[in-house]
């Protein structure tokens, strides 16, 4: 498991070490520790179900006998693509607790991504929602005929009935002795998580035990979360701002209370903020209007709501400065990366500094550059791009030798393709990407992966995905084609995508014909050129 993972260079370690940042413990043990201290508290509610400390500590030792069972074992990869549902944390901690590494897959992602993520991983087993939603079967029939190495395909919730090919999570065997495993190293892998990515297929990001443990509690620090919180996991559970900053794991180390969201719909999550009295939710930029829409309706009791992250996307300050008035609480702004670093607006920031910047690092021992093109610090107030390292930003990407060597300096700095701005008080200012990433109301699309597929069709000769923006979602997707003979519709584009196995999430919004691409200088294509022939005109 330590084949194709970066560690921190020694010193850098002892400093973390040394300064509390790394406890030296494994991610397990934060459930434990909590669920000793106070057992009957209320830690995880979905629909109807609520577990205490105690009740999911316990489901957590079970679900881990029987990965065990299963014939798992610590350093084995498993995919898992749950969506909100309760079983997705005490797995999360099964896995922590054997050393098992689960791949976080979002539940949108389709046979072409889980393909190349199952062969990249080398995962031995795959974890599906059970009935009820889209059904995962076929996919996962799919994913074990093209990656024999998936040995378990695991249903987590409803079984579907006949169980052939796929084994209940409730159902899995407990062997004797399970119980007396060694404890997984706190500084090995602890979760895969997925990279928004800028070229072909997402890259794999390893977080160890020590750098997430602590990037959930000082996220839960800089939120003031404590026991008396509760926190509504309203955006995938599977990405890293719901699930670590602070998020689940967050809250849960604070021992709060974490409620899923069974959609993102503004619906659902402002009445589960009434009916659980939530005091902590996070969401993206494109969701904050529909939710002022839908509370302004007055159905909806939100007087228990004390903070509202957004990240993921740019919030524009008049949407910012919208929320305090519209949902009566106090607004976060959050900059992160599921690479590590995560910038935060504090919640004693000034007014002005909250709606017009994304905050500024967590750690004391965050490190930020902010660089020209050839790698020299720009002078505060420039846009530059921003390099950095630290307590919990990666160092490499998982089994990517290549693409580490250009998306890490020497000295360690990850360059995150980021174009920002920091001001004299050390906050920064996102003005936009060097990398080639579209980014739609915070999910994000690597502009390279689209073109492989649409490069893919008969009908098309040459190909260039660039983002267009867009008031609703800051971005959209727009597929600038030279056609090869009759070029597809949007539509027939839409289907062959789909029928390509394509994520649903690369589904293009707009489809322009071209009779050529516009090239730079040096012959590559020119995208400034195409974004700037395709921006909606502004009056
Ligand atoms: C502008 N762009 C932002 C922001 C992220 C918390 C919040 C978000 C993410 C996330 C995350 C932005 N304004 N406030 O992991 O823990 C863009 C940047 C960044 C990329 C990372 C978290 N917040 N971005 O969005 O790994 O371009 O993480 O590099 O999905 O989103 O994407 P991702």
């Amino acid at each position: 498991m330590t084949e194709g993972f970066t560690p921190w260079p020694a010193d850098r370690a002892r400093r973390y070490r040394d300064a509390g940042h790394w406890l030296g413990r494994p991610l397990g043990t934060l459930l434990r520790e909590r669920a000793a201290e106070r057992p009957a508290h209320t830690a995880l509610v979905a629909g109807e179900r609520r577990y205490d400390y105690a009740a999911l500590d316990t489901w957590a030792d079970e679900i881990a006998a029987g990965l065990i069972g299963l014939g798992l074992a610590a350093g084995d990869r498993l995919l898992v693509q749950l969506d909100n549902r309760a079983e997705f944390v005490p797995l999360c901690f099964a896995a922590f607790r054997t050393g098992v590494v689960p791949v976080l897959i979002p539940p949108s992602h389709r046979i072409a991504e889980l393909d190349a993520l199952a062969g990249l991983s080398g995962a031995a087993g795959y974890v599906i929602p059970g009935a009820g939603g889209f059904d995962y079967r076929e996919q996962a029939g799919e994913l074990r005929r093209r990656q024999p190495g998936v040995r378990h395909v695991v249903v987590a919730g409803e079984p579907y009935g006949n169980g052939e090919g796929t084994v209940d999570l409730t159902d899995l065997p407990h062997p004797a002795g399970a119980a007396g495993r060694p404890e997984p190293a706190p500084d090995g892998i602890a979760v895969l998580l997925l990279s928004g990515g800028t070229t072909g297929t997402p890259k794999l990001i390893p977080r160890t035990h020590d750098d997430y443990h602590y990037n959930a509690r000082a996220s839960a620090d800089v939120t003031g979360l404590g026991p008396e919180d509760v926190y509504l996991a309203a955006l995938p559970v599977t990405h890293n701002f719901t699930l670590a900053c602070p998020g689940v794991f967050g809250t849960l180390s604070a021992g709060g209370t974490v409620v899923l969201a069974p959609s993102p719909s503004p619906e659902d999550c402002l009445a589960l903020i009434g009916r659980e009295r939530v005091t902590v939710t996070a969401t993206v930029p494109s969701v904050v209007p529909l939710w002022l829409e839908e509370a302004a309706t007055g159905r909806y009791d939100l007087a228990s709501l004390r903070l509202l992250q957004v990240g993921g996307a740019v919030l524009a300050p008049r949407q910012a400065a919208a929320v305090r008035p519209g949902l009566g609480c106090t607004l976060q702004q959050v900059f992160g990366m599921a690479e590590g670093l995560l910038n935060f607006t504090r919640l004693d920031d000034p007014e002005e500094r909250v709606l017009t910047t994304q905050g500024r690092p967590l750690s004391p021992d965050d490190e930020v550059h902010v660089v020209d093109e050839d790698g020299g610090p720009v002078p505060p107030g420039e846009a530059g791009e921003l390099l950095t390292r630290g307590p919990y930003t990666i160092n490499g990407y998982y089994r990517e030798p290549e693409r580490n060597l250009s998306s890490f300096t020497p000295e360690g700095f990850f360059r995150s393709g980021d174009v920002v701005r920091r001001d004299a008080d050390g906050c920064l200012t996102v003005v936009g990407r060097v990398k080639d990433q579209i980014n739609r109301g915070g999910e994000k699309i690597a502009a390279a992966e689209l073109e492989a597929h649409v490069a893919a069709h008969d009908g098309v000769r040459q190909v260039a995905v660039i983002g267009v923006s867009d008031e609703a979602l800051g971005e959209r997707v727009c597929v600038c084609v030279v056609p090869d003979g009759t070029p597809p519709t949007l539509r027939a584009l839409k289907r062959f995508l789909r029928e390509r196995g394509a994520s649903t999430l690369l589904a293009p919004d707009r489809l322009e014909i071209l009779d050529d691409l516009p090239l730079t200088a040096i012959g590559k294509v020119d995208k400034k050129a195409l974004a700037a022939r395709y921006a909606p005109v502004l009056d």
